[in-house]
C-alpha cells in the first residue's frame, strides 16, 4: 500500500512523500479502520487537500488518503469506489481540478455519500472548469459539491463530520464546540473593531 503511494508521488515534491509517511504512521498507531476517504486526482492537489485532512484530524478522524484519477487510473478509481463501503468507509471526499470527473465517477460506483471539492489547477479555467464538472451531475447520482479550493476542502471535512455525527454523539458534541469557537472568534473580532 505504502509502496503504491510512494510510486504515485515519484517525481513529486519530497514533502508529499513525507505527508504519506506521516499518514501511514498515524494509521498504524491508531489501528482503526478509516471512516472517511479523501481521494484526489493528483499529488499536485495535496497542498490544498492537506487542509481537509487537517480539519478532519481536528475532529479526531484519521482519513484514508488516496491519489486516484478518473481519467489516468480509471480502473483503480472504480475498484476503490466499489470496495469502499465493504472496507468500512462511510463518506468519500473527492477532489480534482480541470475536467474534474473524479467525484462523479466515484459516486456512480458507490452508494456512499460523495462530497466533491473542485480545485483550481495550475492550468485551465481558474477552477470554473472543475466546479462545473463536479457540480453538474445528472439526476440520480448526486455529488455534494463544495466551494472551490481550500474553503471547499475544509467544508468537505466538516460536512463529512456532520454526516458521521448523525450516529455519533461525541462527534456531535465536537461539532457544537467547533461552531461555538467559530462564533466566539468572529464576536471577538467585531468587539476589537469597536474598541
Ligand atoms: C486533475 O488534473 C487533478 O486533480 C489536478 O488538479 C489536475 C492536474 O493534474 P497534474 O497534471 O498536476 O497531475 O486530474
Amino acid at each position: 500500500m505504502i509502496g503504491l503511494r510512494l510510486r504515485s508521488t515519484a517525481g513529486g515534491k519530497a514533502e508529499h512523500v513525507l505527508f504519506y509517511f506521516a499518514w501511514w504512521e498515524r494509521q498504524m498507531v491508531s489501528g482503526k479502520k478509516p471512516l472517511v476517504a479523501v481521494v484526489m486526482g493528483s499529488d499536485s492537489d495535496l497542498g490544498v487537500m492537506e487542509s481537509c485532512v487537517e480539519q478532519l484530524r481536528q475532529f479526531g478522524i484519521e482519513p484514508l488518503v488516496r491519489i486516484l484519477s478518473a481519467h489516468r487510473t480509471p480502473a483503480a478509481a472504480c475498484e476503490f469506489a466499489e470496495g469502499a463501503e465493504a472496507a468500512g468507509i462511510k463518506v468519500v471526499i473527492a477532489a480534482a481540478g480541470m475536467a474534474a470527473h473524479l467525484a462523479g465517477a466515484l459516486a456512480s460506483r458507490t452508494m456512499l455519500p460523495v462530497i466533491g471539492v473542485p480545485l483550481v489547477a495550475e492550468t485551465g479555467l481558474g477552477g470554473l472548469d472543475a466546479l462545473l464538472s463536479t457540480v453538474q451531475m445528472p439526476p440520480g447520482v448526486p455529488v455534494a459539491t463544495m466551494a472551490m479550493g481550500k474553503p471547499g476542502a475544509k467544508n468537505a471535512a466538516v460536512l463529512a463530520v456532520q454526516i458521521l455525527a448523525l450516529h455519533d454523539s461525541d462527534l456531535r458534541q465536537k461539532l457544537a464546540d467547533f461552531r461555538r469557537k467559530q462564533e466566539q472568534t468572529v464576536r471577538q473580532k467585531d468587539e476589537a473593531l469597536s474598541r
